[in-house]
């Protein structure tokens, strides 16, 4: 009886802070040595001197949301997660969503139910804060958070969602006196329903006034304000998906006054522009609607700058999957709409980590241990995952992406989601995982799809490690 399940010879082995070349031997799903010429094992494969790095942790992707009808997202667990498998991410962390009278107990409940024998890859829950009663702040929230529930999501917008600042803070207190992660969505909702009024009397509701709705000074003006409630408060936040330079002047601001403020940005803010809603009145800009809506060229190239100057912590994909034809997507009841009833998000779970390696890492804009640390390292460690997830180590799960790095363009043909669309449509990449691991098994293997129904496990999340812990010795 061989010693070990399988061995990964001939890896350039990538972490967040080093390259290394190493074979990596796996054991029940975990990586049980890294070393020269190992041997005995069950399975071998050639890595053949590629680069290897964790499994992408998607730390920021809607999955199987409940909607209003007609609306409905089009991938669950099942075709969400073998989409993230095949685009190298081994860890999705979606959220339950509580609604307004809902309890935060129930809707964690309806979440499992949704994911439970379904997912091909571990996956936990961040959990959304839409109605923080009096319950909710002193036992849900503490009890919840005490069985690894640790990070939730704040709206500073979308009326069924959004809390006032007196809210935000209660929330925040929950956070601070727990140790757990407040992610907060930054956009001035009054400011965009104003916007969105004189739009619509001017009769412009095409999908490009989305844009206009939502300018940079909203998610500025909101950025600014999460930013002081946080401090009132005396709590690390993280600041989700950050569109441009306004935002990220603030977050330079509150970092060099030595506030504990994180970032998270997304690929459409580094790939898309406001443009790709539309030059005029075509409904196709649909397909590019989501909030805050990508900038243009020049804040694209802020966004770059903070992703290799370390102002940015994390890269998440978002991915808020809705078809374009059909009645439940983009065209909720199969009809075109005005910009204010779009179902807002992209599809992006199977193309973050190959747009990030292309052109981040193959273009000379990041290293690749910057890109580790961005799309695993930090994830795992901003919501409790680490060192178990975004690590290449003795110890930690064999969740691993052998890279391809070869010449392609990208078609939503050859992807797994349940989108009929990509907004990446006919780019030009230079890498796509060749083969990705989950716990040591093959769910990927550069052509299809080889992972099993159920397979993936939920994990209880500790406290973020991103700061030292008081106390910590
Ligand atoms: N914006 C969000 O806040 N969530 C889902 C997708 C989007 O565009
Ligand atoms: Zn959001
Ligand atoms: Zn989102």
């Amino acid at each position: 009886m061989p010693a070990l399940d399988l061995v990964i010879r001939n890896a350039r082995a990538v972490t967040a802070s080093d390259i290394f070349d190493c074979d990596i031997a796996v054991k029940n799903g975990r990586i049980v040595q890294l070393g020269q010429s190992l041997s005995g094992a069950e399975r071998e494969i050639d890595a053949a001197g590629r680069h290897v790095t964790p499994g992408g942790v998607d730390a920021h992707c809607h999955l199987d949301q409940p909607e209003p009808p007609p609306v409905r997202m089009a991938d669950d667990f099942d075709t969400g997660t073998r989409s993230a498998a095949c685009g190298g991410t081994t860890t999705v962390i979606p959220f339950a969503l509580q609604h307004k009278g809902q309890t935060l107990r129930d809707a964690v409940a309806d979440y499992h139910q949704r994911a439970e024998g379904k997912a091909h890859i571990d996956y936990t829950f961040h959990l959304i804060v839409s109605d923080p009663t009096p319950t909710v702040l002193s036992e849900e929230l503490p009890a919840l958070i005490r069985e690894g529930y640790t990070s939730f999501k704040i709206y500073m917008t979308y009326d069924s969602l959004r809390l006032d600042d007196g809210q935000i803070l209660d929330v925040l207190s929950v956070a601070r006196e727990h140790g757990a992660m407040a992610m907060i969505h930054a956009e001035n909702a009054d400011c965009i329903e104003w916007l969105t009024r004189r739009l619509e009397a001017a009769g412009r509701t095409a999908p490009r006034y989305h844009a206009h709705a939502r300018p940079m000074l909203v998610e500025r003006e909101a950025t600014h304000r999460a930013i002081a409630l946080s401090e009132l408060v005396d709590v690390p936040i993280l600041i989700v998906h950050v569109s441009g330079k306004e935002a990220v002047e603030q977050i330079r601001w509150a970092r060099a006054h030595g506030l504990n403020v994180f970032a998270e940005t997304c690929p459409q803010y580094l790939f898309l522009s406001a443009e790709d809603l539309g030059i005029d009145d075509s409904y196709q800009g649909a397909k590019c609607v989501c909030s805050p809506p990508p900038r243009d060229k020049s804040n694209q190239r802020v966004i770059w700058q903070g992703l290799a100057d370390g102002l940015f912590t994390v890269f998440s994909s978002d991915h808020a999957p809705y078809c374009f034809d059909g009645d439940e997507g983009k065209k909720a009841g199969g009809e075109e709409q005005h910009f204010r009833h779009i179902p807002n998000g992209i599809p992006g779970i199977e193309t973050r980590m190959a747009l990030l390696w292309s052109e981040g890492v193959m273009a000379g804009r990041i290293t690749p241990q910057k890109f580790v640390e961005l799309t695993s390292t930090n994830p795992a460690k901003a919501y409790g995952l680490h060192p178990r997830k975004g690590s290449l180590a003795v110890g930690a799960d064999a969740d691993l992406v052998i890279w391809d790095e070869r010449e392609f363009v990208l078609r939503n043909s050859q992807l797994h989601h349940n989108v009929d669309y990509t907004p990446y449509e006919g780019m030009h990449l230079t890498a796509w995982p060749g083969m990705t691991l989950a716990r040591g098994e093959v769910v990927w293997d550069g052509k299809d799809f080889t992972g099993r129904t159920g397979a993936g496990r939920f994990l209880q999340c500790g406290l973020p490690s991103l700061l030292p812990r008081v106390g910590a010795r």
